[in-house]
């Protein structure tokens, strides 16, 4: 495929919306917070789910702190047991000493916090019986989506995770995909399916890694690594004459990866990690958060690289998140608020870019509404000069997705002591870039595309 091809791929609505969320936060709670364990078997009294202060209110307050957008709460995980009074079973929080629809009440607490609400809901289920028996099981699941869907407002993501064993029977279950995602769109249009979905991308790991180069427009075959892997039931699958594709592979989309494809989607990468080694709560690793430089790179890779960041901080047993989680997370809002404070271009004397069509010209780059700057034609170099020097730490650069992802290569440079350095080059931008810049003092930056599929539309730039 060539360049025009290639920038055909644009963002469906609510895609855009979820990659301009930026950062979001993944709670993990159920029986396993109070067995200590990672994945539950499913044979688990509901008894033991008894958090003893459950405040989601707290959770969302400090999620907002942190500077994210929404929440996932894990309404059923691997071992069955449902965090809302479900109808199609009896292994629910209705048989537990807590007594409350927790999800509900989540979804309550961001309504109110003004935060979106989304749902993992674990098609692997180790404790319900029709497991692994085909359409009496896939039935079964409709009607716990259903519910989801239609008792809790507004719902922005259903997370479908990848692993996939055997049930209490012993069977392992062939998912109906197709019928999921058809009854998702028909009961909440808005909401992006992620992983096991049409809609976002698993980035490949687990542990915060990022992609130098991280591409939205993929194959379409990149949309079944996921169930590929949990299931093997693609037998008649032709993508095996083609080189095969893996989640992990480092390059998902560049020009020369993609010249052969003939079917394309737009699919955005998602990092998911955890605040601690584990998903779920425990004990012993409340020493262990995760630092907060740590947080602070994955954070600049993830958002400041293409992709969105979904954070994961588990509630302890009182159905709090734990006082170190919360420090954390307060540490992290602090520095977001501290580094991207002042934009200062917005105090720039003059910039200077080659001539564009009005409607879409340089002073855009301060973006109102869906606004952005597209060059008549070429490939731009934006200069933007101030009065007195500025101690810039960080470059952001946003493209407007609406035209695809588009450029390929960029240049910072700088005039330090009266001559032009280069302080960074960089590959793709996407919905943001953040270059984080070492003892940047100047009174002069000029930003160059220096390669682009077709004319680039930047949104944004911003310095601070
Ligand atoms: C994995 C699951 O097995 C983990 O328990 C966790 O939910 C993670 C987000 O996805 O595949």
């Amino acid at each position: 495929m060539n360049d025009s091809e290639l920038i055909r791929v644009v963002p469906s609505a609510r895609q855009l919306a979820l990659q301009k969320m930026e950062f979001y936060a993944f709670v993990h709670f159920t029986v396993n917070t109070f067995t200590d364990r990672e994945w539950g078997d499913g044979t688990e009294d509901p008894a033991v789910f008894n958090p003893t202060g459950l405040n989601p209110d707290q959770w969302v307050d400090s999620i907002r702190e942190a500077g994210m957008k929404g929440l996932i709460l894990t309404c059923k995980h691997h071992d069955g047991f449902c965090l809302w009074p479900s109808r199609y079973t009896e292994h629910s929080v209705k048989n537990s000493p807590c007594g409350k629809d927790v999800v509900k009440e989540t979804a309550d607490a961001c309504r109110r916090g003004g935060i979106r609400f989304g749902v993992y809901l674990s098609p692997w289920d180790r404790n319900q019986p029709l497991y692994g028996t085909g359409k009496p099981y896939d039935d079964y699941f409709v009607n716990q989506l259903t519910e989801l869907l239609t008792g809790y407002g507004d719902i922005f993501s259903v997370w479908f995770d990848g692993a996939c064993g055997e049930g209490p029977n012993g069977k392992k279950q062939i998912y109906d995909w197709e019928r999921y995602y058809r009854v998702i769109r028909e009961l909440q249009p808005g909401a992006c399916i992620h992983v096991c979905g049409p809609d976002i991308r698993w980035c490949g790991n687990e542990a915060g890694k990022t992609r130098p180069s991280e591409w939205s427009v993929v194959p379409r075959r990149t949309m079944d690594t996921e169930k590929i892997a949990s299931l093997s039931q693609q037998k008649d699958d032709l993508s095996f004459r083609l080189r095969p594709i893996r989640a992990q592979d480092l390059d998902l989309g560049s020009r020369e990866i993609l010249k052969n494809e003939t079917d394309l989607i737009w699919y955005p990468a998602e990092v998911n990690t955890s605040i601690r080694p584990g998903w779920f709560w425990h004990e012993s690793e409340n020493s262990q958060v995760k630092p907060l430089d740590r947080l602070i790179q994955i954070y600049l890779n993830s958002v400041g690289g293409n992709a969105t960041f979904l954070l994961n901080i588990p509630p302890d047993r009182r159905g709090l998140f734990h006082e170190k989680d919360v420090e954390r997370l307060r540490e992290f809002g602090d520095f977001l608020r501290n580094s991207f404070r002042k934009n200062l271009l917005e105090e720039a004397e003059r910039i200077s870019a080659p001539d564009s069509e009005e409607d879409h010209g340089i002073s855009c780059l301060v973006p109102e509404d869906d606004q952005y700057y597209f060059p008549l034609s070429g490939l731009p170099e934006i200069r933007v000069s101030w009065n007195s020097p500025q101690r810039i730490t960080y470059a952001v650069i946003r493209e407007h997705l609406p035209l695809s992802q588009r450029i390929e290569q960029f240049e910072i440079w700088a005039d330090r002591n009266g001559s032009p350095e280069c302080l960074y080059r960089g590959t793709t931008v996407g919905n943001k870039r953040i270059v984080r810049l070492e003892n940047c003092l100047t009174s002069s930056v000029l930003l160059r595309i220096t390669d682009a599929r077709g004319t680039p539309a930047i949104e944004q730039i911003a310095f601070y």
